[in-house]
């Protein structure tokens, strides 16, 4: 049995937590981002969105762990709290869940202040709570109030400080006031863009209060290490065999009339165009975003559409990358097509090049060009350089969502700012051998062929890991 399995089976209930905090310090973000579910109830940037509690559960092989409660923003903690005195008055020594009690089952708490009741029913049955704050707010009065409403559920809290990516946080201010009230377990966690190992300290910092759960919290801890590994993975395979296939792409033309690679080189392009648009939205939807959650922003992409074309001669400037072809590098030709004229050698390839009025420049001699050499036929393929800026942009996408938390509602990186990822003059051996197969354009069960791709797919896979490791891996 495997350390994963054995500490399922030590889990017998769900750990309950409730997640509380003044309104709109983004407690709905903060589900959101931990169930990695972008559609979770309703985020606004206006205060009282959430008006009922609302669950959500994290399972592990189909058992649940983890039941998240959202709660509506905690609105007048100082008048709740002097109600809560005002009650108490003459009852001696009763402790704060008979106090809260009380006031659960008093008018006040059906009428004014019912959206402050039903965070704390929640919470007083619950195993432990995360305190959302917004660490630009100042410590005031209202937040020292509202800790001490949410203590007298005599539940441990654990603070969370959301916005610390804002410059504005005031961290230390923060972790002063919360030390003064006997709060030392804090988390950092935005939730927009938290950070790679965010959601381990948060669970890491929760199992120490709670040492009951911590089974719970270790099982939910390796899943989600392996979930990210695999995910991460699985991303890689995807963008490999989008590199591996456009590499194998080609398109025969009959001649070497402009008007007729026009044309082959506009089909060859949009064939490409379709395939990174698929992989686009294989990675979203593997990370679980969708295109239309990345409206007017998110990523550079537009509604999960990259908001440059590939083969636009700026895209790859952004890149520092240019176009290497000479003949087939004029805009109506059909930039980033690379042109092989198949036995043509390299004498006569320049008069070709001549005749075209370009310089072939990038010529090259691959596995099917022999069969041209017979034949005379000519092949359009994709440039390198088009393969470069296709996998950086690709990488810059994965990369982006894996540090974007399923909260996040605004742009977070530059459009075209991709790092390269294949520099220098070759590029690696799979798409070199993917250029010289044109079977390989797609994957096909059961052909000889079909295992020298897969290979080279692997390949390409940990080349790119190397490159791109995954973010589990530093945890
Ligand atoms: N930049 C940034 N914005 C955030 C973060 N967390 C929340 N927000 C934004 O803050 C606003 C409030 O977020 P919500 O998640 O709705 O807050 P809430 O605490 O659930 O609010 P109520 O339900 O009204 O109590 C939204 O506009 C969020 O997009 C964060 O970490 N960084
Ligand atoms: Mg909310």
């Amino acid at each position: 049995m495997s350390t994963n399995e054995q500490l399922l089976n030590a889990v017998t209930e769900p750990l309950r937590v409730t997640v509380a905090g003044h309104t709109n310090t983004g407690k709905t973000s903060l589900l959101r981002t931990l169930t990695r579910d972008a559609r979770f109830g309703e985020v606004s940037g206006r205060p009282g969105t959430t008006r009922h509690v609302e669950a959500a559960r994290l399972l592990v092989n189909g058992k649940v762990l983890l039941e998240l409660y959202d709660t509506p923003g905690i609105e007048e903690p100082i008048d709740l709290l002097a109600l809560l005195t005002e009650q108490a008055g003459n009852a001696g020594n009763e402790d704060g869940r008979t106090r809260i009690r009380r006031f659960l089952d008093s008018a006040p708490a059906k009428e004014r202040y019912d959206q402050e009741a039903k965070v704390l029913r929640q919470l007083i049955k619950s195993d432990a709570a995360f305190y959302v704050l917004d660490a630009r707010d100042p410590v005031l009065a209202k937040h020292r109030d509202e800790l001490e409403i949410l203590r007298l559920c005599g539940v441990p809290l654990l603070p969370l400080l959301n916005f610390v990516a804002d410059p504005a946080a005031r961290e230390d201010e923060w972790r002063d006031a919360l030390a003064g009230l006997g709060l030392h377990a804090i988390v950092r966690f935005d939730t927009v863009t938290p950070t790679q190992d965010g959601e381990r300290l948060l669970y890491s910092k929760l199992a120490n209060l709670l040492d009951a759960h911590s089974a719970t919290l270790n099982a939910l801890m390796a899943s989600h290490a392996e979930d990210a590994r695999q995910r991460h993975h699985s991303a890689l395979m995807l963008i490999a065999d989008l590199l591996i296939g456009v590499a194998a792409l080609q398109q025969r033309v009959s001649s070497l009339d402009a008007a007729v690679l026009d044309k082959a080189s506009a089909t060859l392009n949009e064939r490409v165009r379709e395939r990174e648009q698929a992989c686009v939205e294989r990675l979203l939807s593997l990370y679980r975003f969708y295109p239309d959650d990345l409206e007017s922003a998110a990523l550079p992409l537009v509604e999960g559409r990259w908001q440059q074309d590939l083969f636009d001669p700026y895209t790859l400037q952004t890149m520092g990358l240019k176009v290497g072809s000479g003949a087939a590098a004029g805009a109506a030709a059909g930039v980033g097509v690379d042109l092989m004229v198949g036995g043509i050698t390299l004498g006569a390839a320049a008069a070709v090049g001549a005749l075209l009025g370009g310089g072939l420049q990038t010529l090259r001699h691959y596995g099917s060009s022999l069969m041209g050499m017979i034949s005379g036929e000519k092949v359009l393929r994709i440039d390198d350089n088009i393969l470069r800026a296709l996998a950086a942009r690709q990488c810059q996408l994965l990369k982006a969502l894996e540090a974007r938390g399923h909260a996040a509602q605004h742009k977070i990186i530059a459009a075209g700012a991709a790092d390269t990822i294949f520099e220098g003059q070759r590029l690696p051996a799979p798409l070199r051998q993917a250029q010289a197969n044109p079977d390989w354009a797609s994957a096909k069960p059961s052909f000889d062929f079909e295992d020298r791709r897969q290979q080279a797919l692997d390949e390409l896979v940990e080349i790119l890991a190397s490159r791109q490791p995954s973010p589990a891996q530093s945890t």
